[in-house]
């Protein structure tokens, strides 16, 4: 027994020393606005305060905030951030009141990639319309960031999935049941025949 808390010992102070944080993540510290809180139509800002500032990277790469309908998981525009000391900023434009989904990926000073994603309700007592509705990415000269050249960072959302899943899984049922149904069938007939 000794023997075996001696090597106990020595593994948990290797296993604290490795893992405690020489190196730490960057951290989300906290957002603005705040998880499930429900804004004003117009343009919106959208901050995510983090422990540290993250990687300087070109506009429109690694560091990166994106809005998406939460029904159909739709993005409008394309994903992008201002890095602002340890901030990450960006504005959209929404008018359609509902549920819309904030999604951001942060490259930490060390490499290391964090995301996540959190919701916000839109309501519209104000008339706010816009002509450009989604994220406003514009680089310093005021191009505006193509889309279609990034990956989007939300995922459409499927919306006949489940029923298709249900139909497949039926189908896999009833063959599986007349397979075995033919099996049955014919050991009987064997057995009458013996
Ligand atoms: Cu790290």
């Amino acid at each position: 027994m000794p023997k075996f808390s001696v090597s106990a010992v020595i593994l948990a102070t290797f296993l604290t020393f490795s893992v405690s944080p020489a190196h730490a993540h960057n951290e989300l510290i906290s957002t603005s606005p705040v998880t499930d809180s429900t804004v004003e139509a117009g343009n919106i800002r959208i901050t995510l305060h983090f422990q540290e500032a993250p990687m300087a990277l070109p506009f429109g790469e690694g560091n990166l905030i994106a809005i998406a309908k939460s029904d159909t998981g739709e993005q409008l525009g394309p994903a992008c951030a201002k890095t602002e000391g340890t901030d990450l900023t960006t504005s959209v434009s929404l008018s359609s009141p509902g549920q819309y989904k904030i999604l951001w990926r942060s490259v930490s000073d060390d490499g290391h990639v964090a995301s996540g994603d959190f919701q916000i309700t839109v309501k519209n007592n104000i008339a706010y319309t816009s002509e450009h509705i989604g994220n406003q990415c514009f680089d310093e000269q005021g191009k505006e960031l193509d889309a279609s050249k990034q990956a989007a960072l939300s995922k459409k959302i499927e919306q006949n999935d489940g029923f298709f899943r249900s139909v497949i899984l039926g189908s896999v049922v009833i063959l599986l049941s007349s397979f075995a149904g033919v099996i049955l069938l014919k050991r009987s007939q064997k057995k009458k025949a013996a």
